[in-house]
């Protein structure tokens, strides 16, 4: 029987990576004195690698490698993200990202329901605290595994096994809800069921592994469209 859902956070909950982080990178890199301009579509290309420091470290080894990196490269990297994760709780703080249709009413439907709720993402703590107190209510979630609390990034399925755990349940009790292959990677390994809502950056990748694919979760006016489903029992 169903007993919790547990959702990603960017690209699920709010579409917040091409408006949110991405922005954020930015003002980052300017505050720092850095040239670096990640654009809408070379972002959809570092979102290759999950995980705002690693995304840093892939982006200096692909697009800059003969620039000259500081002998202490991870601390650079490191003060570097936290400066872009002030910026981006600014950001949505500010109310500039919504949630996804039908998220909220999912969620409170849930809730009455009497099924619990957990959030697994690689985005940092902070960052999943803001976007939660905007929008929604953080003590609605029993458990947040965020961040680098297991330091196997999605598509590992780390960060689920630890929710899995703190939540004391097994895969067959819970049900995911994710927007891309990194994700849906990272819950199948973990032996889960997803369901997952795409979006501008995902639309194109093989989510063969879900049990349903829909492009929003309805309460819009734009079509509800099914693009493919398994969905047995
Ligand atoms: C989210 C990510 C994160 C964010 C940045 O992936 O890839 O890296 O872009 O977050 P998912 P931080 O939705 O699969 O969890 O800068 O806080 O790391
Ligand atoms: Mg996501």
């Amino acid at each position: 029987t169903l007993k919790a859902l547990i959702f990603d956070v960017d690209g699920t909950l709010a579409e917040t990576e091409r408006d949110g982080h991405r922005i954020a990178f930015n003002q980052a890199f300017t505050q720092t004195g850095l040239m670096w301009n990640w654009s809408v579509e070379l972002y959809g290309e570092l979102l290759e690698v999950s995980g705002g420091k690693e995304r840093i470290q892939f982006y200096l080894e692909k697009y800059k490698p003969g620039l000259e990196t500081p002998d202490n490269l991870d601390e650079f990297i490191v003060s570097l993200h936290r400066l872009k994760t002030q910026y981006y709780r600014d950001l949505l703080a500010s109310g500039a990202i919504p949630l996804r249709p039908g998220i909220k009413r999912l969620i409170e439907a849930a809730k009455t329901a009497g099924l619990r709720l957990a959030i697994a993402t690689t985005s940092a703590l902070p960052n999943v605290m803001a976007l939660l107190e905007k929008t929604l209510n953080p003590d609605w979630f029993e458990v947040i595994g965020a961040g680098d609390i297991v330091p196997a990034k999605k598509p590992a399925p780390d960060i689920y096994f630890y929710v899995l755990e703190k939540l004391e349940l097994t895969p067959q009790d819970c049900l995911v809800f994710e927007d891309s292959y990194h994700g849906l990677q990272a819950a199948t390994k973990a032996g889960l069921k997803t369901i997952v809502t795409v979006n501008n950056y995902t639309q194109n990748q093989d989510f063969s592994d879900a049990i349903l694919v829909v492009n929003h979760l309805g309460e819009v006016d734009k079509p509800l469209t099914c693009i493919s489903g398994k969905l047995e029992g």
